[in-house]
Order: structure tokens, then sequence, then C-alpha cells
């Protein structure tokens, strides 16, 4: 289906208002959503061309345009993700090639690049013309294209204004405000995936020293899951595999990723696979452009001659929540083949390392193939057909994200990829395995390095040891629990290094009233967000360094290190003249809120911000993995942490890698009239910064405030594609929410489904609609009823 809506004006849906909260933009909708304003027309056409190539060419040429760096951008983009000679990519955390691929970089680490190397600067004056009541009407996309964040705020509530104020005295506020507490838990402290393994380690630090453990993190809301399912699968909650095993596979399950948007460097891997002759299965309710065919950039032959190669043998669009039913179907197919086949099952594999197979046996074979189809969204022969491919490999790896790990029974589900895993060993060995696609660039090295509200005792013990404090050891709040607790009055300060919290969790409206009824909130960040203006009472922005940026501290020139999805460890550093001369490094403001705060520590705080591999050292010692980290991490690619279940080490209570035997969950619509709605990002946006209202890849122009449909459920409902209709949320504890005026969009989407983009779609998902399994929220699972707009 095609159309165009150009000129067309959208008079119709400006009229709804709907009082804003505190800082939060009224909800009248626009086309843009958080996006650009625009009153040009949208339109929504099929999309068939290769994914990256040109477009994704132009596509960098004008945001370098845009951002006014083209002739710094080249340069960096170039010696991004280089070993050791420039700072890693903070797009997203895609392992690098490590051999030699010189041009390793993607259309969308470049736009994320160059939105934090933008000229144009937020400082003081930019504060003294804007109210905070002001900019709360600005878009999203507004608020970050002002520019750079260059000097330390403060809120003044007389003028309604951030105004200046000197570091020591923001640091003298903080440490105020946190000696104050009647109890350290009632401090808050975010961690955004940006953030270093040195800073990382530094911030636990001094949260534990404090008394806390409340550690929310975006890992609450993206991958928490997986890090549990399999921590109870195979003992270590990490992926097993790494780029060489890709390359050897003879099968890839990938499920539920967006992966030519969301980790586009992963193409390569996809297209090389295909190329050798390897299966590559998409299994995802759309079909995104990763299943089809790309010409990755730095193929330049491929480029000229427009030359595309496939990235995907197969597409299963399952129902929402359907892989597990597809991944039981795959072990059916599996249990019947070893009836006549004795190589269908890994017997020795089994017997060795494994504890439960019987019962997971049992539950297989006792599941119906009716249950498996009505679950998965899945035709019986596309069921068996996937089982043979699995039966055909002899190197399995399966992939998966956001599109599995949000979901309520994510941690089944992910346990059940385990399984399927266990039953063929496809897992310590070349080419096999499980491989978690991580989200920001160092969201994995955060957990690593101790940003976990309930941390394993072992690193707790270490931690005292080595730094003679004594950690709190009752489970912190995580992200969800931290919302919570704001509003019911128990948390009164929360600080955030980095991300943009209000937009990111879920009940954006809940979320707000919580952070408005705090004492004290501090965003720790490099642009203006929407986290500045829904504030506590006290407010500071603290801004920081970015990625990019040359760090210069008492013992010279330092870099830091992050983790990659594979969990290889390596150095970042940035090469660029600081975007303002008062902006301070993340350790750099770590520790110094640190020393504010506990005056009598002897922990070296600015021994760590005069040098990090002081930090090094210290981490060195207490972090599994680590010892010598200050001359691995100068190695040319940096070093791996030994993931123990990659040795078939499984640190489980038994010993064993462990089958699970969760039932199957009905995942259909709870009533006929509702639809499952899932919330993603467009190709146009990282997380909540919008770069603008276009979808590449899903052919979208100009529109944000879509809903993506089946067309025999439009028709059901008396909509015609491209109607403005109210789209009513139903949340666990029966209370309803709703958005307005949304486009609903024909669109190859699973009967009974629906998508739309985030994070506008958050106010959608109540306080109360997290998983149970994960504590995450549901971003992929939203009860929904759509009507024709009032
Ligand atoms: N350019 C760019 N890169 C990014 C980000 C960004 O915003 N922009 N964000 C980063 C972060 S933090 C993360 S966590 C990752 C996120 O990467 P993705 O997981 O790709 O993120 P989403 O956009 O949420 O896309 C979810 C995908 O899962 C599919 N899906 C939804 N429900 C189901 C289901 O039930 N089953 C299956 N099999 N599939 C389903 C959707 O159709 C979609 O393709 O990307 C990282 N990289
Ligand atoms: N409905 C719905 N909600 C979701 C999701 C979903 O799929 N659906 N996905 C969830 C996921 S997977 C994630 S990871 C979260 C993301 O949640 P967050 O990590 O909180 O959000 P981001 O949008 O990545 O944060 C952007 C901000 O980070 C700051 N920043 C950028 N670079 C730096 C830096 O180097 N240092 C510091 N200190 N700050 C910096 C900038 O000020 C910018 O405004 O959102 C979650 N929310
Ligand atoms: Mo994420």
């Amino acid at each position: 289906m095609q159309r165009d809506h150009t000129g067309e004006t959208d008079e119709s849906i400006t009229d709804v208002q709907n009082p804003p909260a505190n800082g939060l933009m009224s909800r009248t909708p626009r086309q843009g959503g958080y996006g650009p304003r625009t009153d040009r027309g949208w339109s929504q056409r099929p999309y068939d061309h290769p994914a990256a190539a040109w477009g994704a060419a132009r596509s960098v040429g004008k945001v370098l345009l845009d951002q006014r760096a083209l002739l710094t951008g080249p340069v960096a983009a170039v010696q991004m993700n280089h070993p050791t000679k420039g700072p890693d990519c903070p797009g997203c955390a895609w392992p690098d090639d490590q051999h030699g691929l010189k041009l390793d970089f993607c259309e969308n680490g470049v736009k994320h690049l160059t939105w934090e190397m933008t000229r144009k600067r937020v400082g003081a004056e930019f504060f003294a013309a804007h109210t905070v009541t002001e900019l709360a009407q600005w878009t999203d996309f507004e608020l970050e294209d002002a520019g750079r964040l260059t000097d330390p705020m403060v809120y003044d509530a007389a003028s309604d204004k951030y105004r200046p104020i000197s570091w020591d005295a923001a640091f003298a506020l903080i440490g105020e405000e946190l000696r104050g507490l009647p109890t350290p838990d009632a401090a808050t402290f975010y961690t955004s995936g940006r953030l270093s393994n040195e800073s990382s380690y530094i911030y636990q630090l001094f949260m534990r020293e404090f008394g806390t453990n409340n550690m929310p993190d975006c890992s609450n809301m993206c991958h928490e899951a997986s890090g549990r399912a399999m921590k109870a699968s195979i003992g270590t909650g990490k992926g097993t595999t790494d780029l060489d095993d890709w390359a050897q596979a003879d099968l890839l399950f990938l499920l539920g990723v967006n992966a030519a948007s969301n980790a586009p460097r992963m193409l390569t891997s996809l297209m090389k696979m295909v190329r050798g002759g390897a299966q590559v299965v998409h299994v995802n309710p759309l079909v995104e452009a990763a299943s089809t065919k790309t010409i990755v950039p730095h193929d330049f032959l491929d480029m000229a001659l427009f030359r595309s190669s496939p990235t995907g043998t197969d597409d299963l669009q399952v129902r929402p929540g359907g892989d597990m039913a597809l991944m039981r179907a795959i072990a059916k197919v599996v249990f019947e083949a070893s009836q006549t086949d004795p190589g269908a099952l890994d017997h020795a594999f089994i017997a060795e390392y494994t504890t439960g197979f019987e019962s997971y046996r049992a539950l297989v074979e006792a599941t119906a193939w009716a249950d498996l189809v009505e679950q998965s969204g899945l035709s019986e022969q596309q069921l068996r057909r996937a089982g043979a491919l699995y039966l055909q490999a002899d190197r399995a790896i399966i992939s998966w994200c956001l599109g599995v790990a949000q979901h309520e029974h994510a941690v089944d589900m992910i346990r059940e990829f385990m399984n399927v895993l266990l039953l063929r060993g496809n897992i310590g060995r070349p080419g096999a395995g499980p491989a978690p696609v991580r989200g920001h660039s160092n969201v994995q090295g955060n957990r690593t390095c101790g940003i976990d509200h309930h941390a394993p005792a072992a690193l707790l013990d270490a931690i005292e040891e080595h730094h003679g404090i004594s950690c709190p050891r009752s489970p912190g709040l995580d992200t969800v629990a931290s919302i919570a607790a704001m509003h019911r009055g128990d948390v009164r300060v929360f600080i955030a290094l980095g991300g943009n919290f209000v937009l990111a969790a879920p009940d954006t409206e809940f979320t707000a009233a919580a952070m408005s009824s705090c004492a004290l909130t501090v965003q720790v960040s490099t642009k203006l967000n929407r986290s500045h203006l829904v504030h506590g009472r006290q407010a500071l922005i603290l801004p920081c360094l970015g990625r990019t940026e040359i760090d210069i501290q008492r013992d010279g020139p330092q870099a830091q290190t992050v983790e990659d999805a594979m969990s290889n460890v390596q150095m970042t550093a940035g090469k660029k003249k600081p975007a303002s001369e008062n902006l301070l490094s993340e350790p750099a403001i770590i520790t110094r809120m640190a020393r504010a705060t506990l005056p009598h520590s002897t922990i070296p705080w600015e021994e760590y911000s005069a040098g990090y591999d002081r930090i090094r050292d210290d981490m060195a010692v207490v972090l599994p993995g680590f010892e010598g980290m200050n001359e691995l991490i100068r190695e040319p690619n940096g070093f791996r942490i030994p993931q123990p279940a990659r040795e078939r080490d499984f640190l489980t209570p038994s010993g064993k890698a462990e089958f699970s035997s969760a039932p199957l969950h009905d995942v259909r619509p709870p009533e006929p009239d509702m639809l499952v709605l899932q919330t993603m990002r467009s190709h146009d946006q990282w997380n909540t910064t919008i770069y603008a209202n276009n979808d590449r890849y899903r052919g979208v122009k100009n529109i944000r405030e879509l809903i993506f449909m089946h067309a025999a459920d439009m028709a059901e409902r008396g909509i015609a594609d491209g109607d403005l209709v109210d789209i009513v949320s139903t949340c666990k504890d029966g209370s309803q929410r709703e958005l307005r005026c949304y486009r609903a969009i024909a669109y190859n989407t699973p009967k009974g489904s629906a998508a739309g983009y985030m994070p506008e779609m958050n106010v959608l998902i109540g306080h109360a609609d997290y998983s149970a399994q994960s504590d995450q929220p549901l971003a992929k699972s939203i009860h929904i009823r759509v009507t024709p707009a009032r």
C-alpha cells in the first residue's frame, strides 16, 4: 500500500487539550510526537531497498551537515572503534571487528557521535532567557537540539529558571542533602548505559560506602530478563559467543531485534553468514529491513555497483510473545527425531553437563502441537521447518534483543532458548551459544563493575575486603521500585549519571509526579532533556565531558574502558576539545560528590580522579577477570572477560546447566477486542533522543504519532488507513490510560498485534505493568483498545 499525504494539515488534531504535569509537554498531539515540529505531510510506503547502502551514506552526509561537523565528523568516525586510537562508538554495544576492518562504523553511530559534537551550546544566557515552564512546551527534539550543556546550573524557584552555580557549591549542596537524609536508602542513584567501567566502579563504591544499594539502571528496562534467565540456566548472565563464532555458525535464530537500525554493524555478520551458506532465520512480528538484504558501507565496490547481499534466509512472523512457543516446537521436533535418530540429541553433553532434562522432555512431549501453533502464531509447517533447520545445523546461535526481553514471561522465554541450545550441546564450542544483543554501549560493563541493586555476595565481600568499608546487604531499589518509592515519599534524592529517566521510564505522568516530589534531583548530562524540566524542589544540572572529548586530569590525558556485548573490554579516549572549559569528566563528578558526602572516607577519591589507572588498580583486585587490567587494556584489542559458561563451567547451584520447565503462557490478547501493542524505536532516534520524524526502513516520513495495525483489525473497528484513532490501554491493576489522535497505518504485523514508537507511548504503560519475573516494564506487550478518534 502506498500513501502520500503531502500538504494535508493536521488542524483536526490540535484541539485536544490535556493539562501538562510539571515539566511535561501538554498532551496536545502533534504529528512529530517528541520529534521536531512539522506541518509537512506524512507518508508511509513499503521500503524495498537494501539496508545501510546509499540511503545510510546520504543520511550520514546530511547529519554531518546539519550538525556542522563536516570536518571533524568523518575523522572522528574513522578513529571510532579503532583499537586504542579513539572513542568507542557510543551508538550500540555490538563488538568491533578485530580483524582489521578499517571502516567499521554505521550511519546511526555517526549520527550519534555528531549529535554529541554539535557546535550549539546551552549556557547561562540560554537559561536566563527561558523559564522552565516555557521550556516544558518545547519538544524533546528541540531541547536536545539546543546544544551541549556548558556550565553547572541550579534551579531557582523564584524566577522558575536555572541559574549558574559553581561546581563547589553544587557538590556542597549534594553532600548536605545526602547527609541530611534520615537513611541512605532515601536516595536513589540512576545509571544510563553509557557510563564507563571506571565511572561505574567508583559510582557504586560511593553509593555503597554511603550506605545504599538503590541503583536503578537502564538495564532494568532493557536486558534484566536476559541476565536473570542466563544466570539461572547457565550460571552467568552474559552471552557466550564472539564474532568468530558468528562467522562459524551454520544457523542463527535472530529474534526480536531491528538490527538495521539498532545494531547496524551486525549486518556485516549476517551478510557474511548468508554468503557462507548459513541459515539466518529472523523471528519478528514485523519483517524488518535486516532480514532482507544489505550493502554495507565499507564494501566500496558493492556500494559503487549497487550490489546488495542477502542478510536472511527465513522470516517467521510470530505473534508478540510467541517466541517461547516457537522454541518449544523446535524442541518437540528434536525429541520426535530422537526416536529414530541417535544424533538428534547430544546425549553425552546432556549427561555430563546438565540437570532437569527428563522433566523438560516430559513437558515438551505433553505440549500439543495445536497449542504451539496457537501461541506462536505460526503454522505447524513453519514450526516443523524451524525444527528441521535446527536439527540439520552443527553449530547454532540464538540471539535476541528487546522483542524478547521486554515481555511478561521473558525469563521463561529466554530459559527456553537455553533449553533448546542445551539439547544439542550448542554452548561452549565454536560457532554456537546464546547471544543477547545489548543496547547501550556499556550497559553490560555497568553490571560487571557493580551497578547492581542486588549484587552477588562475593562482589560485596571483595569490595569490603579491599576498600575496608561495609556494604549494605539488603537488595536496593531498581527502576520500577525507585519510582514507586519516590511517589510514596520514601526516596527524597534522585541522582542520575546520564540518561533521560522521565521519558525512558513507563507511565510518564506518574514518573514525573514521582520526580517532582523529590527534595533534590541531580542530572549529570551532556544535553538538555525532559528530565531536567521535571525536577525536584531543588535541582542541579551537571554538564559532563562526552565520549568524543579529550579528558585531561592531573596525571595527563585519561582514557576509560567499556565492555561490549561479547564481553570484550576496550579503551575509549576522546580526541576533541571539550564543548566548554567548565565541563568535568564523569569520574571527577563522582569523586567530588563522594568527597562532599563522605568527608571521613578513606577511599582515595582524589587520586582516582587525578589518574584513572588508580581506579583500574583497584578494579583489578576486586573484579573477577580484571586482574592486570592496566596492562591488558593497553593491548591492541583490550581483553576479554572470561565467561565460564563458554568453557562449559556452569556456576549454578547444581554446578550444571539447568533445563527449565516453565508452562507455555497464554500470550493472546486477553479480550477479543484488544490488541497487544509493542513500543519500539524508529530509525531516526536513539532511545529518548529523536533526530527526525522518519523511520526509513519502515517507509515512514514526517510522523511519529502513529500506530501500525493489521488491515483486518482496522476494518473490524471501522478504521480506514491513515485515520485518526484513540488508544486506550488497560493496565494490570485495571486502570486505563489514553493516547488520542494517533494515525492508524495498515502494516504487515500479525492480526491482534500493533506497534508504535517509544518514548511517546510510555504514557500507556501503567506503573504496575512490569514483569513479575524480571521487574521490567512491559514495553512490548501493552493491552490496548483502538477506536476511531472521538
Ligand atoms: N540507532 C539506534 N541504535 C540503538 C538504540 C536506538 O534507540 N537507536 N537503542 C539501543 C538500546 S538501549 C537497545 S536496548 C537496543 C534495542 O534494539 P531493538 O531490540 O531492535 O529495539 P526496538 O526498537 O525496541 O525493537 C524491537 C524489535 O523487536 C520486535 N518485536 C516486538 N515484539 C516481539 C516479539 O514478541 N517477538 C519477537 N521475536 N520480536 C518482537 C520488533 O518488531 C522490533 O523489530 O538498540 C540499541 N541501539
Ligand atoms: N516504551 C518503551 N520504553 C523504553 C524502551 C522501549 O523499548 N519501550 N526501552 C528501554 C531501554 S532498552 C533503555 S536502555 C532505556 C534508555 O533510557 P536512558 O538511558 O535513560 O535514556 P537515553 O535516551 O539513552 O538517554 C539520553 C540522554 O543521555 C545523556 N547523555 C548522552 N551522552 C552522555 C554521556 O556521555 N554522559 C552522560 N552523563 N550523559 C549522556 C543526554 O543528556 C541524553 O539526553 O529506555 C527504556 N524505555
Ligand atoms: Mo536498552
